[in-house]
């Protein structure tokens, strides 16, 4: 197993739109298995492939605090079960040292497929549904900054311009 390297917003890469997975195949395990790694040592909740420069249809997800419950989510599709949005303070690992409260759907229903290739629903609220919804963002090029003040977007921005420069 691996840690990868963690993509940070402005890298353009972030805007790359994900392609379906089409073979379940040991390159893909390993790579499952890799994100899990990455995403437990940051630590975080959720990591999207494009956040590690993979672009194809492929989110993993913890959100339990033994780290005991991995999700993985193959070629993702939403429903929206109640559309009563719900505010939630978000973060990001691609956009490290910043948060801001985001609106998102409160209760969503889940189409996708595991890591064997069975397709599998999953009927999400809260935390869950949020965080589905943030990694789903991510596998179509979008951040959670985009959806704050053009104002707010470009100071985070500049000061993670700055810190990647301080470390180059
Ligand atoms: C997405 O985000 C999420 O700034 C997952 O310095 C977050 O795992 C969905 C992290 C909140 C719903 C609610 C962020 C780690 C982790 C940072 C993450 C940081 C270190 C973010
Ligand atoms: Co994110």
């Amino acid at each position: 197993m691996a840690i990868l390297e963690i993509l940070e917003y402005p890298d353009s890469r972030l805007r790359t739109i994900a392609k379906p997975v089409k073979s379940f195949d040991q390159d893909l395990s390993h790579l499952i298995d890799d994100m899990f790694e990455t995403m437990y040592d940051a630590p975080g909740i959720g990591l999207a492939a494009t956040q590690v420069d993979k672009h194809i249809q492929l989110i993993v997800i913890d959100i339990s605090e033994e780290n005991n419950d991995p999700l993985v989510f193959i070629n993702p599709e939403i429903t929206v079960l109640e559309g009563d949005p719900e505010k939630m303070q978000e973060g990001c690992l691609s956009v490290p040292g910043f948060y801001e409260d985001i609106e998102r759907i409160e209760h969503v229903l889940i189409k996708a497929i595991d890591r064997d290739g069975s397709p599998f629903e999953l009927e999400a609220r809260g935390l869950l549904a949020v965080c589905i919804q943030h990694e789903m963002d991510h596998l179509n090029g979008k951040l959670f900054v985009d959806y704050i003040s053009t104002l707010k977007r470009n100071r985070i921005k500049k000061k993670l311009e700055k810190s990647h420069r301080a470390r180059a």
